[in-house]
């Protein structure tokens, strides 16, 4: 099922605040990449880079984009930012990068006025790897194919914890 994203028509935009986030921010791009989902990776900050932000948000839409992950950590402002600059659907990911353990960058991330959505993940690479799920269900909703690989991933899934539970009493 992996297909390289490289040559794919990209649809997805996984944004990030720091170089930082990367190893987190993974999770995401490598189910993009089994699911054949075309994507690049933008690094840019909301607080350190906010021209070039807004540069991303307000040019995601007419370059083909369809749906915006957005990782950050701290004061994660980035999400919301882009969020108010795109009608784009916008998927946040709080990310761990504090002493505050990502409760911060959920806070900043899901607390977003009526108005401006952000579809917001769980703190890290469960959230991560979400949010990619949550980007390839809305791309699914025309895209059969897609639609059948994610059928055959849930099953999957089904299967592996029949199998767990079939180790489990034969201990
Ligand atoms: C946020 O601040 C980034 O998204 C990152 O999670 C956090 C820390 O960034 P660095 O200081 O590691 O570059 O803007």
């Amino acid at each position: 099922m992996k297909e390289k994203s490289a040559k794919k028509n990209i649809l997805v935009s996984v944004v990030m605040g720091s170089d930082s986030d990367l190893p987190i921010m993974t999770e995401a791009t490598k189910m993009l990449e089994e699911f054949g989902i075309g994507y690049e990776l933008i690094l840019t900050s909301a607080h350190r880079t906010p021209q070039r932000t807004t540069k991303f948000a307000v040019s995601a839409a007419g370059r083909g984009i369809k749906v915006i992950i957005v990782g950050a950590g701290a004061a994660a402002h980035l999400a919301g930012v882009i969020a108010s600059q795109t009608s784009l659907p916008v998927i946040g990911v709080p990310i761990n990068a504090t002493s505050l353990n990502g409760l911060d960058a959920l806070l900043s991330t899901v607390q977003m006025p009526g108005g401006i959505p952000v579809a917001t993940m769980a703190i890290g690479k469960a959230g991560a790897k979400n949010a990619a799920l949550f980007a390839a269900r809305i791309l699914a909703l025309d895209d059969k194919e897609l639609s059948a690989k994610l059928s055959s991933y849930i099953k999957k899934m089904a299967k592996e914890v029949e199998k767990k539970q079939a180790n489990l009493t034969t201990l």
